[in-house]
């Protein structure tokens, strides 16, 4: 079939499933009865869901987090993008976070959410992300659901196949999108097959406040999409697929579709190691941004790196192969085993799966077809352990139940299939709603899956909710995997694009939550633990104004002495010392969100009055039944003006200070 009749059929068979699918948008689908379902994902008021589910907000930048089996929502937490319910990216401390090399970058598309591992198994320290546009990986801390660093990728343009861990994450991962000019230059772009190459970048992990580049390996000039370390027998290895091995640099859609088989790529880690101690690497001056959140103070701190140890394969031997995978594969996903790579083919009319032990034999064999830019290319049928046969039209992703079965998401015939592990035959379907993009099973990437649930992500919600303008909204499904038959529980909408999503029993997180932040411990420079230390200050033109909050005013709460021209920074702290009491900040006019602060932080916004009056400020967050008193004001004079500095404090803490200076 030539390729475009080809694509015109799946094009047509996806409209043929928007139509069945809209023209029965409750159909008699494999879900329980209604009651049945129902009770499955009741979770009655006052109790906790069995399961956190973390889940990339895709074009918003940002992760949220949801209870299971309810769907509940939880928490939404920023990590790319500035998100002004809270301050993030707002406020002067968190503000570096989201420096790179271009500058403030306020905005991201994240996609792959990762839990941390130890032995294979999430255990619930972190959470990485990766961002696609401006190539960067995140760590979340799991005690706090905050975002502490963010490590720049440098030699990469989409940092897409990322940010998968290794087994104890030692190191998370990152696989260009793009292939581009490495170092970055400026060329002519039909000179692609010359100039444009890709990475795949090593960054090691296991080191809250330390996450660097470990190595980059430069790879021949094509797309990576996705990736997946090996474990067990095959741990350290890791599985990149790779698409577009035509090297087009136009029209991919049709440019890119030409071959029958791309790759998965095979990195031996172990032996990028050992070339990196045998100083078989080039280093390479470029420059990346690492950003991270210094406990004591908890302020953000951003340092500028400048070079990257980069391998080549051909002065490495052994680091790298490449396995012939049908066609144009998205998703490379591991068996909890270890033994079976299995690959989604977007345009394929299968899905294959190698066995790790056959490719150890064919490299040993030699096996190879030939060698792109000194990686052999392995035989197919040296290193195939078999082909699912008719799953469905356009396998994208796969996950594990710990049971033996598989179950890939196929986003043309809009379906989960279900799969058994070395026999490859299909033994169950269930339609989701629609065009279905990743699945999740909570562990369901690693060796020990916890295989109750799959939750489908899907990409087009048509008909499942009440509409809402010419944008619906997003839409999660939540299958039951606990029997022989996938039956259908719940649909619940989500933030952005759901991407992927990780989830892992509450209980290896719920109790160790931080419920607030020590004031004793607070080491930031403006931090102010008593009223009687607020105040207000000049340098120049940069005026510093300390206060705190507390149930319920701000002290000082009357200001003066800012003139027009001045940069002003309320440095707020919270110096409440119990779990969820928050305060807010706002002052009228700023060009700024609020701040948000935790019980025990300081936060700082930055101001700049620009016409002489009286601004009110006051708590956003209604923190008790004098939240509306919780107010102030800051006087603004013409530059040069002779109004002195000056800050009141509360009557309480006059009387308090009057009474200390008897003593
Ligand atoms: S991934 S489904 Cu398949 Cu980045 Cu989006
Ligand atoms: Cu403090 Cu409202």
């Amino acid at each position: 079939m030539r390729l475009s009749t080809q694509r015109s059929l799946l094009l047509a068979a996806v409209a043929v499933a928007g139509v069945i699918y809209a023209c029965t948008p409750r159909a008699k689908t494999a879900s329980l009865a209604a009651s049945d379902a129902a009770s499955k994902v009741y979770v009655p008021p006052g109790s906790y869901d069995e399961f956190y589910a973390f889940l990339s907000g895709g074009y918003s930048g940002q992760v949220s987090v949801y209870g299971l089996p309810s769907g509940r929502l939880l928490k939404l937490i920023p990590v790319f993008s500035q998100f002004p319910e809270d301050g993030y990216g707002y406020n002067e401390e968190t503000k570096p976070l989201l420096q790179t090399t271009y500058g403030f970058v306020p905005w991201d598309d994240s996609h792959h959410p990762e839990l941390s591992q130890t032995n294979g198994v999430p255990d619930g320290r972190w959470l990485f992300i990766n961002a696609n546009n401006t190539p960067r990986v995140a760590r979340i801390d799991l005690t706090r659901f905050e975002t502490d660093e963010i490590l720049q990728i440098p030699n990469s343009a989409g940092g897409h196949a990322s940010p998968f861990t290794t087994p104890n994450s030692k190191y998370v991962v990152s696989a260009t999108r793009f292939s581009v000019p490495i170092p970055n230059t400026d060329v002519a772009i039909d000179t692609y097959k010359q100039n444009f190459k890709g990475t795949i970048t090593f960054m090691t992990a296991d080191q809250p406040g330390k996450m660097d580049i470990a190595f980059q390996i430069l790879m021949p000039g094509y797309n990576y999409d996705l990736g997946h370390a090996g474990k067990g027998p095959s741990d350290g290895w890791f599985f990149f697929t790779s698409y577009n091995t035509e090297q087009a640099s136009t029209k991919l859609e049709e440019n890119a579709s030409q071959n029958d088989k791309d790759y998965v790529a095979a990195i031996n880690y172990k032996r990028a190691e050992e070339c990196v101690a045998q100083n078989k690497f080039t280093t390479q001056t470029t420059e990346y941004v690492h950003n991270w959140v210094d406990q004591a103070s908890r302020a953000a701190k951003s340092e500028k790196k400048t070079s990257v140890k980069l391998i080549n394969p051909s002065q490495c031997p052994g680091i790298a192969y490449y396995l012939p995978t049908p066609k144009s594969p998205h998703g490379v996903d591991i068996d909890p085993t270890g033994e079976y790579i299995v690959a989604g083919g977007k345009l394929a009319t299968v899905i294959p799966v190698h066995s790790f032990t056959k490719l150890q034999k064919a490299i040993a064999d030699k096996a190879f077809d030939k060698e792109v830019d000194g990686i052999p290319v392995l035989k197919y049928d040296a290193v195939i352990a078999g082909e699912v046969q008719k799953p469905g039209l356009g396998p994208l992703h796969t996950e594990f139940d710990g049971k033996g079965y598989a179950y890939t998401s196929m986003f043309i015939s809009s379906e989960v299939v279900k799969w058994k592990l070395g026999t490859w035959e299909v033994v169950d379907r269930i339609p989701t709603y629609y065009s279905i993009g990743h699945l999740s099973i909570p562990g369901g990437d690693s060796k020990q899956p916890w295989g109750k649930y799959v939750l489908a992500l899907n990409k087009i919600t048509k008909d499942r909710y009440l509409p809402t303008g010419p944008e619906m909204a997003q839409s999660a499904q939540l299958i039951d995997i606990s029997g022989d038959k996938m039956k259908l529980l719940l649909d619940f909408p989500t933030i952005g694009e759901p991407h992927y999503a990780q989830a892992l029993p509450a209980s290896l997180i719920k109790d160790k939550q931080i419920k607030f932040f020590k004031l004793a411990e607070n080491a930031h420079p403006f931090a102010t633990k008593a009223e009687s230390e607020g105040g207000i200050t000049r340098t120049g033109k940069r005026v510093d104004i300390k206060m705190i909050a507390i149930r319920s005013h701000f002290a000082p709460d009357n200001l003066e002495g800012v003139q027009v021209g001045d940069t002003v920074y309320f440095h707020v702290t919270n110096i409440e010392q119990d779990w969820d009491i928050e305060h807010g900040f706002a002052v009228l006019g700023q060009n700024n969100s609020e701040l948000i602060l935790n019980p025990g932080e300081t936060r700082t916004l930055q101001w700049i009055p620009k016409t002489p009056g009286v601004y009110p400020f006051y708590c956003t967050d209604f923190c008790s039944a004098l939240h509306q008193e919780m107010q102030g004001y800051v006087r603004v004079s013409p530059a040069g003006s002779p109004v002195k500095l000056m800050a009141n404090v509360s009557k309480k803490t006059q009387a308090q200070l009057v009474e200390a200076q008897k003593h």
